[in-house]
């Protein structure tokens, strides 16, 4: 890919903007264009890879405490036609509230068995983690649509080369039979948001996949019609 579209994308994601916050899927914009969901465990890195992708270091906020983005995040691409990342809440944090976690469940369910606009998931994993049983009962609700899921690894930082490899064996194992059933993308993304590792490419390929390079060709300054809140809304994800 040539230089111009990769600085043409960066562009695109420099200008992410946040539109709000939806507590549940009722809440979201009007189910039209296009989005890309985060999906992960609490903790994994979901908020910091948005934004290392737009280059931005409080775009969408991160916590040390895991467990803190209670709602829909959703920050938009300046676009005549919608298109959005849209940030979850980590699923399987094992200390909040049996009712908060219900809450969550039912909010997540309900926004993939609904939300027709939403075509991808970047399915994000700390590398060091393994695939368990919560993320085949998650696998199976976002698949009810046969949306594409992509899976990011991120901190990759934290590994030697010798242990992501191994990693990346086992993890590969563990998610064999999804391949095989073309649940999950072959493809594994190997990111850092703290190096910038793989960063690039992802971004490069998820501009295209947004097609976000026509996008960038028109001299679009204002935002599409995405805005959920009219004014500067409170911030309700990590603090
Ligand atoms: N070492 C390392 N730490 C990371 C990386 N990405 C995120 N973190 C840290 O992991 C913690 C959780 O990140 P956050 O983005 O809030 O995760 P989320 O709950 O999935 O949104 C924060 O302390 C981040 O600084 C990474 O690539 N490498
Ligand atoms: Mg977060």
């Amino acid at each position: 890919m040539s230089l111009p579209y990769r600085s043409a994308c960066l562009d695109c994601f420099r200008a992410l903007a946040f539109t709000g916050s939806a507590p549940t899927v009722k809440d979201l914009p009007f189910d039209q264009g296009q989005e890309i969901a985060l999906v992960g465990h609490a903790n994994v890195g979901k908020s910091s890879l948005i934004n290392a992708l737009a280059q931005r270091k409080r775009l969408a906020r991160y916590s040390k405490q895991p467990g803190r983005t209670q709602a829909l995040n959703l920050f938009s691409f300046q676009s005549p036609l919608p298109r959005r990342l849209v940030d979850l809440p980590g699923y399987g944090y094992a200390q909040i509230s049996k009712l908060l976690k219900a809450r969550w469940d039912k909010a997540l369910a309900n926004y993939f068995s609904q939300h027709t606009a939403l075509t991808d998931i970047l399915w994000v994993f700390d590398i060091r983690r393994d695939f368990t049983e919560i993320d085949k009962a998650v696998l199976d609700l976002v698949h009810k649509r046969k949306r594409k899921v992509h899976l990011v690894l991120n901190k990759v930082d934290k590994l030697s080369a010798a242990q992501t490899k191994r990693r990346i064996g086992q993890l590969q194992a563990q998610t064999d039979n999804f391949r095989k059933q073309q649940r999950i993308e072959p493809r594994l993304w190997l990111v850092s948001t703290k190096t910038g590792l793989g960063i690039d490419e992802l971004r490069e390929a998820l501009g295209k996949h947004l097609q976000l390079d026509t996008m960038a060709k028109k001299d679009q300054t204002t935002l599409g019609t995405d805005s959920i809140m009219q004014s500067d809304p409170p911030y309700r994800g990590d603090i």
